[in-house]
């Protein structure tokens, strides 16, 4: 109920925004820190008296009330009547990179631009260059915008990291069921896709009725497609499609084979199996003449039947995976234990880290972390980077902890920020303090390609930089990522031993997977997989690096922090 009453919370500041006219309201900011302070909240909302919620910082007796009308009563009115005002096909607007809430509240008022697609036709008329600071240029932006974020009709896809929160949500629900065996999301969401069409899951029961029941009635779901005894669907708020499929437990394997896809990977997997006789679909891989099933229960025994080592559903993607494991030629698939260091980890000492210096690294010692290294934010992020007395003064701090952590390495690190012409924070001197630099871009989304690409390999020549952090800066669904010549960025971080980071946010997984795929047979490229992490629970980002490093065919040894510590270090050249 928290993770729904969350987003209620932050959809009433979505729309609040349209109202407004900006994204920085008083009322805007408190609805979005109370979503944020009950997506946190250990203890379950609905048993939460309006008293009780006042008591928490950040829930004001506004939203305590609307809390306590949603549970009591299952809507908003204050919602239902913004929703009426901005249908969702509207809202769908305010995601287009420099189009603000005032900007389309604008152009609806004075265009009857209600949807993206009104959108395309203003701008094929070139109805936009007269209005208040408007022209040409802005036109091609904003259809930029919408090409890249693919936001239009039928292509509008849910960025994973909120479609794995609500997918999560309805598999715990599922398995929470007593009827309920098994529930699994397979699908794109599945093999990891940046974004997905729906979710699709899969769940074993001898009482599917019962499931059905439940499942169409569970808390984020808003609207029901259709409901049978062995498929559903539902639309929850945002309208993202969940499909459930029950099926008999002898089915399994094959089941979340088939629906796991993709379906380029099936038809692979399919003329495997004519090629000996036989069929595979969702039910079994079965003889053609006798019927008789040859496996069904587990993926790996159809795998197995068919003359191949398990491929991991990150890989399913047709792309040669099928022929690899064959061969058993496919990449060993880095799992989250192989990694033994995090080389990318903010604390309070960051103005936007979330827990203190001693959390973290008490976190990172109890995951039984080798290495860590706490990369502050640099000075030239004006709100929140370190400045130079700061960055002494974390050093003593620093030297201080060490002796907590007998069985970790603490380094002192850096973020740093990449400038428009490639330099970075601090002077090369002051550089020197530091065990470890991460490089990222932070600004100047919008340059050439060119110019990108250059700003990019003049940070992987700098010397005290050792890792580029989340490469192309991309938010999934909200902003693309910088455009770059990526052959000439592999080429200059082969030539100068500085890694690439595997950024572990739902929202970027940074360095794109397909662009990992790009550079697999680049033996000569490092990579590290690091979570960011700005709180203590995002430590568990570390599997999804690690998955984005499987879908994109990263080969461990070639992972930095996967190696001991001892080479590790001596690699980075670091002496306590
Ligand atoms: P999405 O939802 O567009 O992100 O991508 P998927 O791969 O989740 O596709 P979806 O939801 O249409 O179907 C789920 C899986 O079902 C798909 O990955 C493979 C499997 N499947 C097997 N055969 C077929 C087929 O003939 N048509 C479709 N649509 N799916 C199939
Ligand atoms: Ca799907
Ligand atoms: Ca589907
Ligand atoms: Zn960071």
């Amino acid at each position: 109920m928290n993770a729904e009453a969350a987003r209620l919370l932050q959809e009433l500041a979505n729309l609040t925004k349209l109202v407004e006219g900006s994204p920085q309201s008083f009322k805007v900011r408190a609805y979005e820190k109370a979503a944020g302070v009950i997506r946190d909240l250990p203890s379950p909302i609905e048993d939460m008296s309006i008293a009780d919620m006042q008591k928490l910082d950040g829930i004001g007796k506004a939203t305590a009330s609307k809390l306590r009308e949603w549970i009591d009563t299952g809507s908003i009115e204050k919602l239902d009547v913004l929703r009426r005002e901005f249908p969702a096909a509207f809202v769908e607007l305010t995601k287009i990179p420099g189009l603000g809430p005032k900007t389309v509240v604008m152009l609806r008022d004075v265009l009857g631009v209600n949807t993206v697609d009104d959108l395309r036709d203003a701008l094929d008329e070139q109805a936009l260059r007269g209005l208040p600071g408007m022209g040409e240029k802005t036109e091609t932006k904003i259809r930029k915008g919408i090409d890249r974020l693919g936001l239009h009709g039928k292509d509008r896809r849910t960025p994973i990291a909120v479609a794995m929160e609500l997918a999560v949500e309805f598999v715990t629900g599922l398995r929470q069921l007593p009827q309920v065996d098994r529930a699994m999301y397979c699908g794109s969401l599945r093999r990891f896709s940046d974004t997905v069409g729906d979710v699709d899951i899969t769940a074993v029961s001898q009482h599917p009725d019962a499931v059905m029941d439940a499942f169409v009635n569970f808390p984020a779901v808003r609207s029901v497609i259709a409901r049978g005894t062995t498929k559903s669907s539902v639309l929850t708020a945002g309208d993202l499609q969940v499909d459930l499929r029950v099926v008999p437990e002898d089915s399994w394997g094959a089941a979340i084979l088939y629906f796991t896809g993709s379906k380029a990977h099936n038809i692979e997997l399919r003329q495997r199996a004519i090629d000996r006789g036989w069929t595979l679909n969702e039910y079994s891989l079965a003889d053609v003449d006798s019927g008789a099933v040859i496996a069904s229960r587990t993926e790996e025994e159809i795998y197995r039947a068919l003359d191949m080592v398990l491929v991991p559903p990150e890989m399913r993607e047709g792309v040669g995976e099928v022929a690899a494991a064959a061969a058993d030629a496919l990449p060993d698939p880095l799992v989250v234990a192989d990694i033994r260091g995090d080389l990318h980890v903010h604390s309070t000492w960051s103005g936007d880290g979330r827990s203190s210096l001693q959390d973290m690294l008490d976190a990172a010692h109890g995951r039984g972390l080798s290495y860590v290294a706490m990369t502050e934010h640099a000075e030239d992020l004006a709100i929140n980077g370190l400045s130079r007395q700061r960055v002494l003064e974390m050093a003593s701090v620093l030297e201080e902890l060490r002796p907590k952590y007998p069985a970790m390495t603490v380094l002192q690190g850096a973020e740093l920020n990449i400038g428009r012409d490639g330099s970075v924070d601090y002077d090369a001197d002051f550089l020197t303090v530091f065990d470890w630099c991460v490089a990222s871009v932070h600004s100047h989304f919008d340059l050439s390609v060119s110019e990108q690409t250059e700003r990019i390999i003049g940070a992987l020549h700098n010397p005290a930089v050792h890792a580029i952090g989340h490469l192309t800066g991309r938010k999934i669904g909200t902003r693309p990522g910088i455009s770059l010549d990526f052959d000439a960025v592999l080429d200059a971080a082969a030539e100068t031993g500085t890694a690439l980071e595997i950024n572990s946010h739902l929202q970027r997984l940074d360095v794109p997977a397909d662009w990992l795929r790009r550079a697999r047979d680049r033996t000569d490229v490092l990579w590290v997989i690091s979570t960011d992490a700005h709180e203590v629970s995002e430590f568990d980002n570390i599997t999804w690096g690690a998955a984005q490093a499987r879908r994109g065919w990263v080969p461990k040894a070639q992972v930095v922090n996967t190696w001991p510590a001892e080479e590790f270090l001596s690699w980075i050249g670091y002496e306590p």
